[in-house]
């Protein structure tokens, strides 16, 4: 191939229509001048996420019921240094103050999560009203500030009272009548509903290799069927949710897909990426959105398959109104001649990852977590739920925290959804994980993944360098 000149290259540019069609149109004065900004669709929905028990603490307080969290950070050697989250960003008495964080970016959505234990201690049956008055403080705060609450019914903090956990079908049903329940006190100024936070984490890492809540490491069948126990209650929440909110409200879940990218940008590779998807979510995603499991996860499984009851897959498959994505970290896959069509490409020792070991940069898997799961599923609208990173923080004598390492994993994977956006895949919106700095599960607070940097002894947020980047990111409504 002849190496383009810049004239042959401007042709080239010119013959993508939809990527050029979306670039906004600027005068020759002004081209000689202004880059051209990597601008979102008008109206994107700029915000930041956050889970219940990794920043509320008052574990104790205003009758909130144990969660599975509070049992097994409580228990020594399950976490860093014993770290739990009693106290955690203390947001259940300084919200008024997060709200304020996320005004100060003119953040318009925010992601935050109930703790099921606290409106309903037991896990079901009596609520508690000071739990519930809580989360009616927090979102008339949000909404008082012009910030849409988007709310996750579960982020892992099971009620400790459900007998078994996730091994039971009975917390999949538990878990529709909460949703019901949330649903009846809550859509009057909620609109927007996630059932669960990411499958893989609160089935496999927490049952199978016991890293989370409750650190229990099953056996093959039990693990598939806490699996199907998982999917379940996500269908009975959406169906609860249809059932109980008021009209008008929208539900989806929000979901770690194990992302798969072409590890180069051709056809055959990029059908390997597809096979992959598809394959690789079988248990978790790819039944959410087919309403059945692949023959394959079936076959490969064999007696340890999930059992499943008649009208089970009608359910978990219910339609959605959007599906998030938590977007960390790639998988690079090829095509390949074997009966799978592709194989998923071993990491180099020297892959750079950031201080969590599992995640590896590679800013291009949210173009493709976004271009997979429409071209499989065409979901009618897909949210960004989650995307960020830990960083080894550190405030200068001048009081200054200088991510430039976040700042720079942020711009890029940015860049790579502003593709997605211009392309046309539908995605309306985007959570940067995180508003602040806080319970990182079982590493408990020796990762930060904030933008706001917190001072777990004093509870003073201060903003990083990041924080300034994404306001300016939110202002342009284009990459900063
Ligand atoms: C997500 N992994 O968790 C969660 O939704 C958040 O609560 C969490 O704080 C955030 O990402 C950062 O970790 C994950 O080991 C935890 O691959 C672990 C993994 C992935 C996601």
């Amino acid at each position: 191939m002849r190496k383009p000149t810049r004239r042959t290259f401007g042709k080239s540019v010119a013959a993508a229509p939809v990527a050029a069609a979306m670039l906004p149109a600027i005068s020759s004065a002004q081209a000689s001048t202004t880059p051209a900004r990597l601008s979102f669709p008008q109206g994107f929905k700029w915000g930041c996420a956050t889970a219940a028990y990794q920043i509320e603490g008052a574990a104790d307080e205003d009758g909130r019921g144990p969660s599975i969290w509070d049992n097994f950070s409580h228990t020594l050697g399950k976490t860093f240094q014993g770290d739990t989250g009693d106290v955690a960003d203390d947001s259940y008495h300084l919200y008024k103050e997060d709200v304020r964080l996320l005004k100060n970016l003119d953040a318009k959505v925010y992601r935050m999560s109930i703790s099921w234990s606290r409106v309903l201690p037991d896990g079901t049956g009596k609520p508690n009203g000071k739990g519930l008055d809580y989360y009616k403080r927090v979102v008339d705060e949000l909404r008082n500030n012009d910030i849409e609450p988007y709310v996750t019914l579960f982020h892992w903090d099971l009620p400790a009272s459900l007998p078994h956990g996730w091994q039971s079908r009975t917390t999949a049903k538990a878990f529709g009548d909460y949703a019901a329940f949330i649903a009846r006190e809550l859509s009057d100024r909620v609109h927007n509903f996630f059932t669960t936070n990411e499958f893989v984490c609160f089935t496999d890492l927490s049952y199978k290799v016991g890293q989370f809540a409750p650190g229990l490491r099953l056996d093959a069948a039990q693990v598939n069927q806490v699996r199907h126990h998982g999917v379940l209650a996500h269908g009975l929440g959406v169906q609860a949710i249809r059932a109980n909110a008021k009209p008008g409200t929208r539900v989806g879940l929000a979901e770690n897909a194990t992302v798969f990218a072409p590890v180069i940008e051709e056809k055959q590779h990029v059908e390997a990426a597809l096979k992959a998807t598809r394959q690789g979510n079988a248990p978790f995603l790819t039944a959410v959105l087919e309403g059945k499991y692949l023959e394959s996860y079936l076959e490969r499984e064999g007696a340890n398959a999930p059992k499943v009851e008649a009208g089970d897959m009608k359910i978990i498959g219910s339609p959605l109104d959007f599906v998030g994505l938590n977007v960390y970290t790639p998988e690079y896959v090829r095509a390949e001649d074997s009966p799978a069509g592709y194989s998923v490409l071993p990491r180099q020792s020297s892959f750079p990852h950031m201080p969590s070991p599992w995640l590896f940069v590679g800013p291009e898997v949210i173009y493709w977590a976004v271009r997979n799961v429409s071209t499989l599923w065409k979901p009618q609208e897909i949210y960004i739920t989650e995307n960020g990173c830990s960083a080894d923080d550190v405030v200068r004598a001048d009081g200054c925290i200088n991510d430039t390492d976040r700042l720079m994993y942020l711009r890029n994977h940015l860049m790579h959804l502003q593709r997605a956006a211009s392309e046309g895949y539908p995605v309306k919106g985007y959570f940067l994980w995180s508003l602040l700095d806080n319970y990182e599960w079982a590493d408990g607070y020796s990762k930060r993944f904030g933008i706001h940097y917190v001072d777990f002894k004093t509870q003073k947020r201060t903003p990083k360098l990041t924080a300034e980047w994404y306001k300016a990111t939110i202002a342009a409504n284009s990459v900063a």
